[in-house]
């Protein structure tokens, strides 16, 4: 007879996870995916999942998987070169990889220049943390480990978004408050294709509410399509349109349109700007001064009971703090309010002067201003757990196209400012930010609000002054050394600048710190940046100068086929990791619960892959780390605290443990945790249940009330911080002999000025490579699949075929009239070439892409992962350079590139 059970697991494929599901097993075989009805009422989308987990249980079965540890046995690497595979025991693999850490550490762990001889790269945003067991306690242990050559993510993702969304309003991602939002103006921001399975059940609901999304893109995603209206701007000129929104709003419109109150109290509007550009402060307090309109003259910031004046230029004694305490004393001087500086700075950028750059009619832009502006329903309170709270349900959203490099802080600040001259910041209905990894811990966004002097919010910066800079970078791209504002935490090297890493490997970038050598040994996992990165044939290149790279794999792919041994990893649905769940986080995931959650096998791991808990703990016996691996598990690295005033079941520091006495011992902390000590249920709980969870107070989605009750300010408009770090770091590079950075160091601009960035990639282009822009007259974007998380999915045949049914799947989109005017028909195979790279694929011709550009979905380009290599998808990421040039001031670089394409022969 058959038995059928259901087995409770999460997903986290892509960065909207965990969501939890239910697999289906008949005796020993896993069939099918369910949702998790259990969930319903405290998951968002109760209990549902996206499509994506549905080709879970074909990925275990995959015959294209690899289910043996594998090893090198040509010693040549490179492209043309066939590795030799040959399997081998995990015995034999283990050892391999504790003999080299063994000698590493007998060495030193750093190297001559100071770089740490063990790296590790893993992509997806990071979710591959959620996969890979307790082998983050491993790399803790270890000590330090260089995370700076990445993968794709990093530079190319949401990158100035997390730093400044984090040093504004805690938001290293963002979020309408979508169940209550009314007008949403998206910049590029495909959530209904990136958004995982909340997104698509709120976005459907706001739909039926009536809800207006205006989406502004070059081309008409998924999202455009269901949108209430698209808007198909030049690309690389959002600035211009974010710019004239905030001339409409400052210019065209009174202050009293405005939300005064908001910018009075929560905001640096007020805040005067000395004639050397930094705030005039009070000789004594040093506090920043405003002008009081109740006394006719000017008063530190938080003085009671002032009325603070928003717009004009005053007279008056004060001083100024510039880099490196340079102090200004100034008995008269004349000074602006930062909201006049402000209003100043975008007088010239009307709709008119926008509309050209954008290629959008000025009577759009104005409407779109103003409907913004009304939607905002200023002055509405909505009472909201027992206060009353401002109601403003309007957002702006930027997406990953406009979010990294030149003009994405030009783009994020603009957007920061529309959200606050409409009081629509972290307030019911508004914008409101989902999680920290630079200011705090990323479960406890409210925890991670300090104040500072000024009256803002503090921020961890790394030091420029001169006692404090870190002059020796700890790591390969230097994050503490060149890019203050990434900070100096755990996750703070993620976000580095890693293309920089990669090209100072290939001795082409930050000359003065001469060439690093590869890391002595370089672990990858569940990433393929060999695909996902820029300049890919070239960074192929560099991977095969690695001596020795053990990948954790899945299955045969283009980064793993420079490596020197393959370990197959028991994989999604068939090995055990307990995280959390709920609370807020990333795209949409706003809960009223937090809590638990647990991945379980739901089957036996096929052939011999092995829970990477196991493998962890192994490597920790050989390498004799076994007692720091248990203090690190001990201490929190496996999620959380074993041990606690509480609670203790902290594991026995001498003892190698089972991977379930591991889980069992963070499956009661969990428990205690979401039951203030009462529960210590273990494994088998969560095994059965599935997630355990608390009540999470929804006033915790918004850091309004919390900045109110402290009495502090969002730091806008004004980045006088930003202006004196960027001094201080200049002054600290140039006493080096560093002028590499010079071009990055322009960022640091108070109010970030309009740039002409069309300009600046063609001269950029025309500088490093010899050739005439004009000759490469398309922008080629890319954008997401909903289908596909990442390249995580794309050897997957069940996910193909769902994905074949959306536009864009199966090609090049480009514009149907351009095609026919260059002889291009549907079908017929074209060739893209951009001034480092060239690549081929099927026109897709389409209405809904610009006539200037030409779009591919996804990342494929593959040339070896199973499967994924013959579906004729190119990628644009071999055409994307690595140009110091386009790097900007927080190190990251768009995924967007200048080409010409002709037709070829098919
Ligand atoms: N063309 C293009 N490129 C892009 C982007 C884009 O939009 N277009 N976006 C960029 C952004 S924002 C990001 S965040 C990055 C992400 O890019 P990466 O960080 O590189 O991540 P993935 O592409 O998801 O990596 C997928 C790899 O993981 C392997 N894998 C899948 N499942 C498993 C498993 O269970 N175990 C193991 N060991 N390996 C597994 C797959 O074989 C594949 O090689 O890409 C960037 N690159
Ligand atoms: N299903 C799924 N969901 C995901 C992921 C995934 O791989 N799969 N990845 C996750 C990650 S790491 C990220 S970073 C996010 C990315 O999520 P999003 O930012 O929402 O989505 P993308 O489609 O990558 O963004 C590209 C869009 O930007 C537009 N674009 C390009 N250049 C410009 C420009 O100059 N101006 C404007 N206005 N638009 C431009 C393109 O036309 C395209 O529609 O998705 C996350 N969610
Ligand atoms: S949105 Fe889909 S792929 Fe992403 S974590 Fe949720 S279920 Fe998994
Ligand atoms: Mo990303």
């Amino acid at each position: 007879m058959s038995t059928t059970h259901k087995v409770a697991t999460y997903c986290y494929q892509c960065v909207n996870g965990p969501d939890m599901l239910t697999v289906e097993v008949t005796d020993g075989v896993a069939t099918t995916v369910a949702p998790n009805f259990e969930a319903k009422g405290y998951h968002p989308a109760d209990g549902k999942v996206c499509v994506k987990p549905y080709g879970l249980v074909q990925k275990i079965y995959n015959p294209n998987r690899l289910l043996k540890p594998l090893k090198r046995t040509n010693p040549n690497k490179g492209r043309n070169e066939d590795p030799g595979w040959i399997e081998i025991e995990w015995e034999e693999a283990l050892d391999t990889i504790a003999t080299r850490l063994n000698a590493i550490r007998a060495n030193s762990l750093v190297d001559e220049q100071g770089y740490p001889r063990v790296a590790f790269t893993t992509g997806g945003a990071a979710t591959p943390y959620f996969y890979m067991g307790t082998f983050a306690s491993f790399l803790a242990a270890w000590g330090p480990v260089d995370q700076s050559l990445g993968a794709g993510g990093t530079v190319k993702c949401y990158h100035t978004e997390h730093v400044y969304g984090e040093l504004w309003h805690r938001a290293f991602t963002v979020c309408p408050d979508t169940p209550r939002c009314e007008y949403i103006v998206s910049f590029g921001n495909n959530i209904d294709a990136s958004g995982g399975v909340t997104s698509v059940r709120r976005h459907a609901d706001a739909r039926a509410r009536g809800i207006k999304r205006i989406q502004i893109e070059p081309h008409l995603s998924i999202t455009g399509a269901s949108a209430s209206e698209w808007l198909p701007i030049r690309p690389k000129t959002d600035p211009a349109f974010l710019y004239a929104m905030l001339h409409v709003l400052l210019h065209e419109r009174s202050l009293a349109d405005l939300d005064v109150p908001f910018l009075k109290q929560r905001t640096g509007s007020p805040y005067l700007v000395g004639p050397n550009g930094f705030f005039m402060r009070d000789p004594v307090s040093r506090k920043p001064l405003m002008w009081d309109a109740k006394s006719g003259g000017a008063v530190v910031f938080d003085t009671p009971g002032i009325d603070p004046v928003l717009l004009g230029e005053f007279t008056l004694a004060g001083i100024e703090v510039g880099a490196d305490e340079q102090v200004w004393q100034h008995t008269s001087a004349t000074a602006q309010t930062a909201l006049e500086v402000t209003r100043r700075m975008v007088a010239p950028h009307t709709p008119e002067w926008a509309a050209q750059v954008c290629d959008i009619p000025a009577a759009t832009i104005r409407r779109i201003a103003t409907e913004f502006l009304e939607h905002a329903r200023i002055g509405e309170t909505i009472e909201f757990e027992g206060r009353t709270l401002p109601f403003r349900p309007v957002a702006v959203m930027l997406g990953k196209g406009v979010n990294n490099g030149w003009g994405a802080y030009e783009c994020v600040w603009a957007r920061t400012m529309l959200m606050i001259l409409v009081g629509g910041l972290e307030v019911p209905g508004g914008l409101l930010g989902s999680t920290v990894h630079i200011s705090g811990m990323d479960f406890d966004r409210m925890g991670s609000v300090a104040p500072h002097p000024d009256g803002f919010l503090d921020y961890p910066f790394n030091p420029t002054d001169k006692e404090h800079w870190e002059s020796q970078p700890q790591n390969r791209h230097g994050h503490t050394t060149l890019i203050p504002i990434i900070g100096g935490g755990i996750t703070s090297q993620l976000m580095g600048s890693t293309v920089l890493s990669w090209m100072r490997l290939q001795g082409r970038a930050a000359e003065s710190w001469g060439k690093p050598k590869p890391p002595d040994l370089w672990f990858v996992y569940r990433c393929n940046p060999n695909i996902s990165f820029s300049e890919t044939d070239k960074m192929g290149e560099t991977m095969a100068t690695f001596p020795f790279t053990v990948a954790f794999s899945y299955t045969q792919d283009e980064t793993n086929h420079f490596a020197d041994l393959v370990l197959p990893e028991a994989i999604d649905l068939e090995s055990t990791q307990l995280i959390r769940l709920g609370g807020t986080h990333y795209f949409e995931q706003f809960w009223d619960s937090q809590g638990w959650v647990l991945r379980q096998p739901v089957v036996k791991p096929q052939g011999e892959a092995k829970d990477f808990t196991w493998i962890s703990t192994e490597l920790a016996k050989r390498t004799g780390l076994l007692e720091a691996y248990n203090t690190m598990i001990n201490m929190g690295a496996a999620g959380l605290p074993l041990k606690t005033e509480q609670y203790d079941f902290s594991l026995d520091v001498s003892k190698a443990h089972s991977v379930d006495e591991t889980w069992d011992a963070v499956c009661r902390a969990a428990s205690a945790d979401v039951t203030g000590g009462t529960a210590s249920d273990g494994l088998d709980y969560f095994k059965e249940k599935g997630f355990r969870v608390k009540p999470f107070p929804k006033i915790n989605w918004y850091l309004y009330p919390r900045m109110e009750d402290l009495g502090l300010r969002f730091e806008l408009p004004y980045q006088e911080r930003v202006l004196r770090i960027g001094k201080q770091l200049a002054a600290r590079l140039h006493e080096q002999g560093v002028t590499w950075w010079d071009r990055q160091l322009h960022e640091y601009e108070p109010l970030p000025t309009w740039k002409d960035l069309n300009k600046l990639w063609s001269e950029a282009y025309e500088r490093s490579y010899g050739i005439k822009a004009k000759d490469y007259p398309f922008w080629l974007l890319t954008a997401r699949s909903m289908q596909y998380a990442w390249g995580g999915n794309v050897s997957l045949q069940m996910i193909r075929e769902v994905a074949a049914n959306i536009a864009g799947h199966d090609g090049i989109m480009i514009n149907a009239r351009i095609a026919e005017d260059m002889g291009i028909e549907q079908g017929d195979r074209i060739e893209v070439t951009s001034p480092v790279g060239v690549t081929t694929g099927r026109a897709l011709l389409r209405q809904g892409v610009r006539p200037d550009t030409i779009v591919m979905v996804g990342q494929f380009g593959h040339w070896k992962t199973p499967y994924a290599k013959d579906l004729d998808m190119p990628s644009l990421n071999n055409l994307v350079p690595m140009n110091m040039d386009l790097v900007d001031g927080t190190g990251s670089a768009v995924d967007a590139v200048l080409v010409k394409i002709k037709k070829i022969r098919s």
